[in-house]
């Protein structure tokens, strides 16, 4: 047929899956690997046929209208798509398709490192081997807690939640509860012996780890506030790898500072790169850069994903994943 299709990633991807796209479609790629401003993407959605974007790019309404019948896909770069305005891509007739089930090992285990560094006071030791502040083994230095027989709450129950739990309770004997809209079937779901607890407050007050799994977006922002940490045990520990916006940050460190809850483990935050204040001048806080996704196999696996919702969209099928 004629003309490649004119593709735009908007990130550097790990290079064997740009090759895999450049094998496809006319790619450019942004050399300099910094989020296109709202400008740039505006431009980018009148030259393009597709544009793929991350998490770090805000797609709002003045971006996608200035689609016109240009750029009339946008091949997101992740799973989650709350940096997309949807309201406005089903107004101007722009499909968005994301990346679901080839990150869900890597972010479960993202999620199982921050639970175990935050029980285990891992940033704290490292710290102090660091700064040189470690005298020698002692009994009762930088102790945690177990996590063999405790329960994790989690908040949400999709994919990445039941990879989560699938760990918590095969790999570590953990207990497992979840809230969500209803109550999730299924062969895996009884092995686990997972309890579903339709009330939020409920299943804060009965958890010994709150670990967060819902989208981001309205729907979600600060669910976990003041009042939540009211419910939660003291000696609770909450990690976040979901969005930052589901969490009052103010109200976080507020319930660390008052010792309301024992700890906390982010990979999120609401406006990445910026960590919220009064976290880093806290010790019992694990503080990591969204790295849920980031292993080389996942990028790949995810610019794969991008690639085969491309493919489809562009020799007139519907692609698999499609969200509008
Ligand atoms: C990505 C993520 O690193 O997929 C998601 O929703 O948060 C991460 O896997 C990032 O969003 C890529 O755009």
């Amino acid at each position: 047929s004629g003309a490649r299709p004119r593709v735009l990633i908007t990130r550097r991807w790990p290079e064997a899956a740009e090759r895999r796209m450049m094998d496809r479609f006319d790619v450019t790629l942004n050399e300099g690997d910094h989020p296109l401003d709202e400008a740039a993407l505006i431009d980018a959605m009148r030259t393009f046929d597709a544009v793929c974007p991350t998490v770090s790019d805000r797609v709002g309404a003045a971006v996608i209208e200035a689609a016109g019948r240009r750029a009339a896909i946008l091949g997101n770069f992740g799973v989650g798509y709350d940096h997309i305005d949807i309201a406005a891509c089903r107004e101007f007739g722009v499909a968005v398709t994301n990346t679901p089930g080839v990150l869900t090992d890597a972010t479960a285990d993202l999620t199982l490192t921050l639970m175990l560094m935050a029980a285990r006071r891992g940033g704290e030791g490292e710290r102090l081997v660091r700064a040189g502040g470690w005298t020698g083994w002692g009994p009762t230095q930088l102790l945690g807690r177990s996590l063999a027989g405790r329960t994790l709450g989690l908040v949400g129950f999709g994919r990445i939640a039941r990879a989560v739990a699938q760990r918590a309770h095969h790999g570590f004997g953990m207990r497992i509860l979840y809230f969500a809209r209803r109550e999730v079937d299924g062969d895996d779901v009884a092995a686990l012996g997972a309890e579903w607890v339709p009330d939020l407050h409920t299943l804060l007050g009965r958890s010994d780890i709150v670990s967060l799994h819902v989208p981001g977006g309205v729907e979600t922002r600060h669910l976990i506030n003041a009042a939540a940490f009211e419910a939660m045990k003291s000696e609770a520990l909450l990690i976040n790898t979901a969005r930052g916006d589901v969490l009052d940050h103010a109200a976080l460190v507020g319930a660390l500072k008052a010792g309301r809850i024992a700890g906390a483990g982010l990979d999120v935050y609401p406006h990445e790169p910026d960590v919220p204040a009064g976290l880093v001048e806290l010790e019992n806080v694990v503080l990591l850069p969204h790295l849920g996704s980031a292993t080389v196999d996942t990028r790949v696996a995810m610019g794969l994903k991008v690639l085969d919702n491309l493919d489809a969209w562009f020799a007139g099928k519907g692609p698999p994943d499609r969200v509008v």
